[in-house]
Order: C-alpha cells, then sequence, then structure tokens
C-alpha cells in the first residue's frame, strides 16, 4: 500500500513523479499555485499548454515539467466554489483529484503531489477542500507508492493537523 503525506511547502521544489496545478479552463496560466508553476517551469511550459485546447473543471491534461525538479505537471481546473452548488462542488473536486490520479496512473507513474485545489482564488473552504483530497487519495493510494498534499499556508497546515494527523510530516501508512 503506498503512502499518502501531507506537508507544508512549495509544490514547484518537489521532486515527484508529477505534480499537480490547480489551472483555470484556458490552462493559460494564472495567479497562485498555476503562476509559481509556470514561473518555475519556464515559458516552454506555456507552449506546450497552448496546443491543449484548455481543459474543463473537473478534467486533467498532462505536459512535461521542463525546468521544474518534477518529470510533469497534470494540470487539473477546480470548481469555483460559488458557482455551484455545494453537492455539485464537492463532486467537480473529487474528479479533479481522481481524473488526475487516473493519468497519473495511466503513465505509470508512481509520486504524484497536489496543493490545495480549488482553495485559493476558487473559494472553496478550506477544511472541506481537505477531507476531499484526503478521502479522494485513500481511495487510490493501493495504485501509487506515494501520493503528497502539499499545503502553502500556516492555516490550512493547522486544518490538516487536527484533521488527518496521522498522515502529516509523513508518518501515514
Ligand atoms: N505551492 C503549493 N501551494 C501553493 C503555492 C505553491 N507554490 N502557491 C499557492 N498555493 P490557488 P485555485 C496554494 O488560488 O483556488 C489561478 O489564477 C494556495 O495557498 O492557486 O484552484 C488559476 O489560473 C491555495 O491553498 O488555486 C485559476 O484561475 C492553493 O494553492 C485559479 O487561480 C490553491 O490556490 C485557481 O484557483
Amino acid at each position: 500500500m503506498g503512502k499518502i503525506k501531507i506537508i507544508k511547502g512549495d509544490i514547484t521544489k518537489l521532486s515527484c513523479d508529477a505534480i499537480v496545478n490547480a489551472a483555470n479552463s484556458s490552462l493559460l496560466g494564472g495567479s497562485g499555485v498555476d503562476g509559481a508553476i509556470h514561473y518555475a517551469a519556464g515559458p516552454e511550459l506555456l507552449a506546450e499548454c497552448r496546443i491543449l485546447g484548455g481543459c474543463k473543471t473537473g478534467q486533467a491534461k498532462i505536459t512535461k515539467g521542463y525546468n521544474l525538479p518534477s518529470r510533469f505537471v497534470i494540470h487539473t481546473v477546480g470548481p469555483i466554489y460559488y458557482e455551484h452548488s455545494p453537492a455539485e462542488a464537492e463532486s467537480l473536486l473529487t474528479s479533479c483529484y481522481k481524473n488526475s490520479l487516473n493519468l497519473a496512473k495511466e503513465k505509470g507513474l508512481k509520486t504524484i503531489a497536489f496543493p490545495l485545489i480549488s482553495a485559493g482564488v476558487y473559494g472553496y473552504p478550506q477544511r472541506e477542500a481537505i477531507k476531499v483530497a484526503v478521502e479522494t487519495m485513500k481511495v487510490h493510494q493501493g495504485e501509487f507508492d506515494e501520493i503528497t498534499l502539499i499545503l502553502f499556508g500556516a492555516r490550512e497546515f493547522g486544518m490538516a493537523q487536527e484533521d488527518y494527523g496521522e498522515y502529516v510530516g509523513g508518518a501515514g501508512a
């Protein structure tokens, strides 16, 4: 059984088979983690994204990682929280994690790291977003060596310590 790990930090510094980007449907970059990933990967990432033809909410597409320490970037588009009912937002966010993991599996990737999708600009409540992330990771845990949730802010990291302490710092099985 692979490991689920929750850590605090910057996803652009991680060296995994793939990191996941919280993109928008244009896939042409933005602020937040999307901006950080494009900045660290370099302009070739945007050039590859341009030919992908965008991505629907809940879906995922893969590119190379270019100057990032990770080999691939999986771009997924989270729901804008207030555009949906809470149940619909939860289902779309679950699809983001599920479809990203399915794509990674298809490519034979074994280590993958996620930021807290939709929980910044897109307004998804952080505690609920952590729950969707971890519960969906648990379902797919057996298909990977390691799935990491990397949290940028102290606030959301504190929530994860409270709710999923067994996975924090890599102690989870
Ligand atoms: N490493 C890890 N997590 C980060 C980093 C980083 N370097 N930088 C920010 N975060 P957001 P969204 C966290 O807003 O809500 C963009 O403009 C951040 O603290 O990046 O899905 C896109 O183009 C938060 O917890 O993504 C879209 O238009 C989490 O990443 C839109 O924002 C997600 O915050 C997507 O909004």
